[in-house]
């Protein structure tokens, strides 16, 4: 999988992408990322990036051709087919499902943008999507294209080792995830649950899915009500439910 970052803060995407998860991918080069800055498109003497908005009004509007010449020179360093996707609070809110099915294509072009976004013939003669992480606001498109990069990497065949495969993801199969333990067994008046001290590991696996079917529909009852549960699921939440008052 190769990503192509658009963007006037190229520093910002390969440091925090060379960590971690997606720091080891790259490095096995499962991943390859390389950035393009706009401002290097430039012919001016001052490298003019934004414009003042036609029609008035505050803040500034990134021009078109350095973007689009940016995103041609992403385009030709990979003959494979490609997406350019813009990134912006106008996008599709993104989730596990829409990111599993972005993996299918080879190269992903992402456009982060900044000021008070880009002009519109930009998006709509040079983008084939637009994405968005969530209804909040944030300064710029980077931080969103590296949580892209990241989600999308954690799926890649062989970024994950088995003990922390993409499939027990939380969110892989719609619900949260079970609690987690560790040493020591005692935290003032807080114990471990027995069941995870008794080396029974077929019991074990029925408690966490009934911890993750019952802490989705106390915490987030929404993932529930687009969910098929199974016979056995069905009883496990309705279990959860009767040992909770
Ligand atoms: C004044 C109106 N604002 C639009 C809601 C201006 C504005 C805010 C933030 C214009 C651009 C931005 C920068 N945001 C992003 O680039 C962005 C973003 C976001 O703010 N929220 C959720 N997802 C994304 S993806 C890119």
């Amino acid at each position: 999988m190769r990503f192509d970052v658009v963007t006037l803060f190229p520093d910002m995407i390969t440091a925090a992408a060379s960590y971690g998860v997606t720091g080891r991918a790259i490095q096995r080069e499962i991943v390859s990322l390389s950035v393009w800055n706009p401002r290097d498109y430039t012919n001016d003497k001052h490298r003019t990036v934004d414009d003042r908005p036609y029609g008035g009004g505050p803040g500034m509007v990134m021009k078109y051709r350095p973007l689009h010449d940016a995103v041609e020179s992403a385009k030709q360093a990979c003959s494979q087919p490609a997406k350019v996707v813009y990134l912006s609070p106008q996008g599709k809110p993104i989730n596990q499902a829409l990111l599993s099915e972005a993996c299918a294509v080879s190269q992903l072009i992402l456009i982060a943008g900044r000021y008070e976004g880009v002009d519109e013939r930009f998006v709509s003669k040079d983008c084939d999507d637009e994405w968005s992480v969530g209804d909040y606001v944030i300064s710029g498109g980077e931080l969103a294209a590296l949580i892209v990069i990241d989600a999308i990497t954690r799926l890649l065949p062989g970024v994950l080792g088995h003990e922390g495969s993409a499939l027990q993801d939380s969110h892989m199969n719609g619900l949260l995830d079970y609690p987690h333990f560790t040493r020591p067994e005692q935290i003032e008046d807080s114990s471990v649950p027995d069941i995870l001290l008794s080396g029974n590991h077929a019991d074990i696996e029925i408690w966490r899915m009934k911890q993750m079917l019952g802490r989705t529909w106390q915490k987030r009852p929404d993932l529930l009500k687009n969910k098929k549960l199974s016979a056995a699921q069905e009883n496990l939440l309705q279990q959860f439910k009767s040992e909770v008052e």
